[in-house]
């Protein structure tokens, strides 16, 4: 780990002051080393306190995740949520799923700082650098059928749609199903695992895991999402962003959630879809065909029409899209 992260990392996780020596010493590295990861640090962004016979602490004014931060901007009228947050995990959908067996309550929350194994849909990754994003699983215990699992998906896509609006004023779209997009990269991916009861065929539970970049990661994106994946911001995030974003999207999300079969938030969806009316491809077993996007109805169901005029509805799938060429 570079040096400058394992300086965050102290800085991160200390109340107080930390003073040069002690960084140093802790590090077993010089003083002066830890002033140039100080610096450098600064020039990323972090907005770091000097004070002369006290040290360095992280200003206010920087982007710290803290339970104890979040739960003062919850709204009361919602789901009880208990929020854990923890600096390093494989998954954080992993992470609950264990508590869920475990019987945790509804409403358990668990943000990670960082995730080794960050999990998309169908077996693929999601990059989830330290410090550069939000990477947050809820554990949910729906009375709902299995069908309707769905809905968790894009309540919880319009719910980060808005949050994300209403802290920063960035207007963000979504990619049918799961993908929120701003200045047309990805910039946020839902993925919502159900586990089962094999007697009623219901859902035992449902864990919905959100993976939102908010500023750049320090060594930047891998080589193969340089043209796929951005972040919110073009800088380190200042001012808790996290956090209020993180407590505006539970606040919305459990509204949503405690009236979800009204899906309250389809039409929102549909006004911040990417792809309503738009061309796109359609990727099927034998390969991708163009078509046009049509409708997304109440259920959340994708409504194409293909060049030789004939219809599809997708329930499920995958779609990659070619904007402006309609
Ligand atoms: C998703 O899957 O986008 C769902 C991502 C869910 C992540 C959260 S983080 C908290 C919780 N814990 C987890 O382990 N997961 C959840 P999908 O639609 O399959 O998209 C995956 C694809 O997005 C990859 O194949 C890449 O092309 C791209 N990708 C990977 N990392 C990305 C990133 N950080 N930003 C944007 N795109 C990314």
């Amino acid at each position: 780990m570079k040096l400058q992260n394992q300086v965050l990392d102290i800085l991160q996780n200390a109340c107080d002051y930390r003073s040069g020596e002690q960084i140093a010493q802790q590090l077993r590295v010089s003083r002066n080393s830890v002033w140039k990861a100080i610096n450098t640090l600064k020039k990323h962004g972090y907005i770091i306190d000097a004070v002369r016979n006290k040290g360095y602490r992280l200003s206010a004014q920087s982007d710290v995740i803290s339970p104890q931060a979040i739960l003062p901007l919850l709204r009361s009228d919602g789901l009880t949520w208990s929020i854990q947050h923890l600096s390093n995990v494989g998954s954080t959908n992993d992470t609950i799923r264990q508590l869920a067996e475990q019987c945790a309550p509804e409403g358990t929350v668990i943000i990670a700082e960082e995730q080794t194994k960050g999990k998309g849909r169908m077996n693929r990754t999601f990059y989830s650098p330290k410090h550069a994003g939000i990477y947050m699983s809820l554990l949910l215990r729906p009375k709902i059928p299995l069908q309707q699992a769905t809905f968790i998906t894009t309540a919880a896509a319009v719910a980060a749609a808005q949050a994300i609006q209403s802290v920063t004023g960035a207007k963000v779209g979504i990619k049918w199903v799961n993908d929120l997009y701003y200045n047309n990269k990805k910039i946020c991916g839902i993925l919502t695992e159900a586990a089962i009861d094999i007697e009623s065929g219901g859902l035992r539970y449902a864990i919905l895991g959100i993976g939102i970049n908010i500023s750049p990661p320090q060594d930047g994106f891998p080589e193969n999402l340089r043209t796929i994946a951005g972040s919110l911001l073009q800088q380190p995030g200042t001012n808790n962003i996290r956090v209020k974003i993180i407590a505006a999207f539970l606040n919305r999300f459990g509204s949503y959630y405690s009236h979800l079969s009204d899906k309250t938030f389809m039409p929102e969806y549909r006004a911040r879809s990417i792809v309503l009316g738009k061309q796109v491809q359609v990727l099927l077993k034998d390969g991708p065909k163009p078509a046009l996007v049509t409708d997304i109805d109440d259920h959340a169901n994708l409504h194409v029409q293909y060049a030789d005029g004939s219809n599809q509805v997708l329930a499920s799938g995958e779609i990659s899209i070619r904007l402006g060429e309609f």
